[in-house]
């Protein structure tokens, strides 16, 4: 068995990997635009699946999509320890958000079976369906299921803008599994993600160890005004409901302005209709989000948004329906997943420091049901859910490694 100190992955082989799922919704400015349940993600799902099998995984599907790749221990009937993250992308999203996770779990797995090293613990390598939340909101949705924030019917019917639902396109790429979703028992959980953020490419610092991400509010604001003729209703007289808009979005940004350093707030989608020029907009469909680390503060910005909502609807005369369409709490993650990170990143010589993260991730929802932490990497400018998204070779080389050794720590190698 090699030393514990030479026990490494083939970074090059996870490049190459990384690259080649990458060309599957290739955009041309270098990103990819693999949404959930296209397509293009039953693509990116069977590579996914054909890689597995050949480094001799056994592959279950669970009813809400969430696929799992099993490399056998030497006890069967431990809990497996997992690692991975998910394969679906912005639509302008880049080659390494999820995407990383989910292979350099691969590379563990393909690194393990090169080194000829048995694990007492299985190890399974988990890709969850939904992560983003563009197409299909809230975000983690399939992760959520596992973990019992969401029932399965309730996914299942989520409708993206075209009324397509979550459940009609499972079926329709065939990744609705025979599989129960959640409800068995899971040693840890890894996942090595892009910081997606400037902070460790800006202090130079290699692994972020990632020991909670902040909480985060969803909510959808439909907004009804009345459709007049632009030349002959006097101003006075108007029920504009993109000025209303208009009005919440400004008011949104200062809201998540009062809220600096750690608050942010986003206003990410929004229709107007009958979208005519000559026609003052009767209505107006906008999305809101608050992320915070602190639950007060996320209430105090909740509120600040449903008073604003009133003063503008008193003031222009709208209907102003705000929906929370999700919520959770900030998640701290689990002390001995982090410590064996920490005792990763050390074993590898590389730099570390704590980290909170920005973003949500399936770590989120399965640090509600096993010992979890997450592996933060840099990436270039600090810059993701953009087509620009960028990483270097060895920060995926760097990550994956920690990966490897946090999961060999919760796995337990078998000697002789
Ligand atoms: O929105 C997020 O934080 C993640 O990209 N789902
Ligand atoms: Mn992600
Ligand atoms: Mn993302």
């Amino acid at each position: 068995m090699p030393q514990s100190s030479n026990l490494a992955i083939d970074g090059a082989r996870l490049w190459d990997s990384l690259m080649e799922m990458a060309k599957i919704g290739a955009t041309p400015k270098g990103g990819c635009n693999r949404q959930a349940l296209t397509d293009l993600d039953r693509q990116g799902r069977d590579l996914f699946a054909t890689w597995c099998k050949a480094a001799g995984c056994t592959i279950k599907i669970d009813k809400i999509g969430n696929m799992f790749a099993r490399r056998e221990g030497t006890d069967p009937n431990l809990p497996p320890v997992m690692a991975g993250s998910h394969l679906d992308t912005q639509p302008t999203g880049g080659k390494f958000d999820g995407v990383l996770g989910v292979l350099a779990a691969l590379e563990v797995v393909r690194a393990l079976n090169d080194m000829d090293l048995k694990t007492r613990h299985p190890i399974e390598i988990a890709m969850w369906t939904n992560e983003e939340g563009s197409r299909f909101a809230p975000s983690m949705t399939a992760s959520g299921v596992f973990a019992g924030a969401f029932t399965l019917d309730f996914a299942r019917a989520i409708r993206d803008f075209d009324g397509k639902s979550i459940g009609e396109e499972l079926d329709r790429i065939g990744y609705a599994g025979p599989e129960p979703v959640g409800g068995r028992p899971i040693h840890a959980f890894f996942e090595l993600h892009i910081e997606q953020g400037p902070i460790l490419e800006e202090d130079g610092t290699d692994i972020g160890i990632v020991t909670a991400a902040q909480g985060q509010r969803w909510y959808e604001i439909n907004i009804t005004g009345q459709d007049s003729h632009a030349g002959s209703t006097p101003m006075e007289r108007r029920k504009d409901a993109l000025l209303g808009a208009a009005r919440l979005i400004d008011g949104v940004n200062r809201i998540g302005r009062m809220m600096m350093p750690e608050g942010r707030a986003t206003c990410g989608v929004i229709t107007v209709a009958p979208a005519s020029r000559n026609v003052i907009p009767g209505a107006a469909f906008l999305t809101a989000e608050f992320r915070h680390p602190d639950e007060r503060s996320l209430s105090s910005m909740d509120k600040n948004l449903a008073n604003l909502a009133a003063d503008v609807a008193r003031e222009l005369g709208l209907g102003i329906e705000i929906k929370q369409i999700t919520q959770f709490p900030a998640q701290p993650f689990d002390q001995g997943c982090l410590d064996a990170i920490r005792a990763a990143a050390k074993k590898n010589g590389l730099s570390y420091h704590d980290i909170i993260s920005g973003a949500g991730h399936d770590a989120v929802y399965m640090a509600r049901v096993c010992p979890s932490a997450m592996i933060f990497i840099p990436c270039v400018g600090g810059i993701s859910h953009n087509e620009a998204e960028d990483c270097k070779p060895q920060w995926v080389t760097n990550g994956a490694n920690v990966l490897l050794h946090a999961v060999l720590e919760k796995a337990e190698v078998v000697t002789g």
